[in-house]
């Protein structure tokens, strides 16, 4: 009965896509991560605490489109993501590491204690 086993398989379809609807709300943050996202991180890094979470849109200007936000000291780092998967920040632009953390870690190492700015708006 194709009729029927359509039928079916779109409900399940609707079903999916209802509990889809809610995921956000009820996973643990390193879980929410869509795609191949790395999850958050939280620690203190030579005195200085880092943080990073996939962006969810909301707190974003979202001009990199990176899909990631990171923070020092709770200002906002920005962070890309390379086609080759590697990362950078504004301030190391040149310097490639394997993971938002990392670009965290390297951004305190280039600022040596300098506060970070927050980026203009454009
Ligand atoms: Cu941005």
């Amino acid at each position: 009965m194709p009729e029927l086993s359509r039928r079916s398989a779109l409900t399940a379809a609707a079903v999916l896509a209802a509990g889809a609807g809610t995921l956000p709300a009820v996973v643990p943050a390193s879980a929410a991560g869509h795609h191949d996202s790395p999850g958050a991180f939280d620690e203190v890094y030579k005195g200085r605490r880092i943080q990073g979470r996939p962006a969810t849109g909301s707190g974003h200007h979202g001009h990199h489109g990176g899909g990631y936000a990171v923070f020092v000291d709770g200002v906002e780092l920005h962070v890309m993501r390379n086609a080759d998967g590697s990362w950078i920040s504004v301030v190391s632009h040149y310097d490639p590491v394997a993971t938002p953390r990392a670009a965290a870690r390297a951004a305190v190492d280039e600022l040596q204690g300098a506060p970070l700015l927050p980026f203009p708006a454009n």
